[in-house]
């Protein structure tokens, strides 16, 4: 069985007519990985009811082995694999449907945050070998990203306690923009960055044991 990776990306929000996640998601639209597993991209809504219950059905209905989230950070320069989810939703502006929720849990019972298991050191060096700046991030921010990566973690962190098979992996990597803009990355170099990090992720290899962090 040659498998399905589900890689999704942000539909545009705060007033900008494109989002660079969406776009490099359906850069790998129906390419395989080197194992043969085909890649379907998903265009997700940016509002905090709806991007999970969007993603849950696709998932349903796809039964995918790798599930991957891109979303635009447009304030960094480099793709982040991020490490961590937070429970914790406060949104800098209202989402596309209007809400804006302020300090409060995602899971009201849950853990203050969750880690992704999946390899995110091996993705980063992946995907500079690929050419392109990437690095480990430890916030996805407190918006529909965070909330929907908590999602995931969530997900399987509750399959795994309740000593079930986990039914996919799943993370999330947060895309600069596109160059010409400040602080952007061209489009081949993050397409190729995320093909890069794809190939890793399902391979399933343990992490690289190399150091992390970012402040002293
Ligand atoms: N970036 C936003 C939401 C959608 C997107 O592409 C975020 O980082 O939360």
């Amino acid at each position: 069985m040659a498998g399905t990776v589900l890689l999704t990306g942000f539909e545009p929000f705060g007033g900008e007519s494109s989002n660079p996640s969406w776009t490099v998601a359906q850069a790998l639209h129906g390419s395989r990985l080197s194992q043969g597993a085909q890649v379907q991209a998903l265009q997700l809504p940016c509002v905090f009811s709806q991007a999970w219950p969007v993603l849950q059905a696709a998932i349903a209905a796809q039964a995918p082995q790798l599930v991957l989230a891109l979303g635009l950070a447009g304030t960094r320069s480099e793709l982040c694999v991020e490490r961590v989810a937070l429970n914790w939703v406060d949104a800098r502006i209202p989402d596309n449907a209007g809400a804006q929720p302020l300090d409060q849990a995602i899971v009201a019972d849950a853990p203050l945050a969750w880690r992704t298991r999946l390899p995110v050191k091996a993705m980063v060096q992946a995907m500079r070998e690929a050419g392109a700046p990437a690095s480990v991030s430890y916030t996805a921010g407190t918006f529909v990203c965070n909330q929907l990566l908590f999602w995931i973690t969530h997900t399987l962190e509750a399959a795994q306690l309740a000593g079930q098979p986990l039914p996919w992996q799943g993370g999330f990597v947060h895309v600069p923009p596109l160059a010409p803009a400040p602080g952007g990355v061209a489009l081949d170099q993050q397409v190729a960055a995320v093909r890069a990090a794809l190939e890793v992720a399902w391979d399933g290899a343990p992490d690289l044991a190399q150091a992390g962090g970012t402040l002293d």
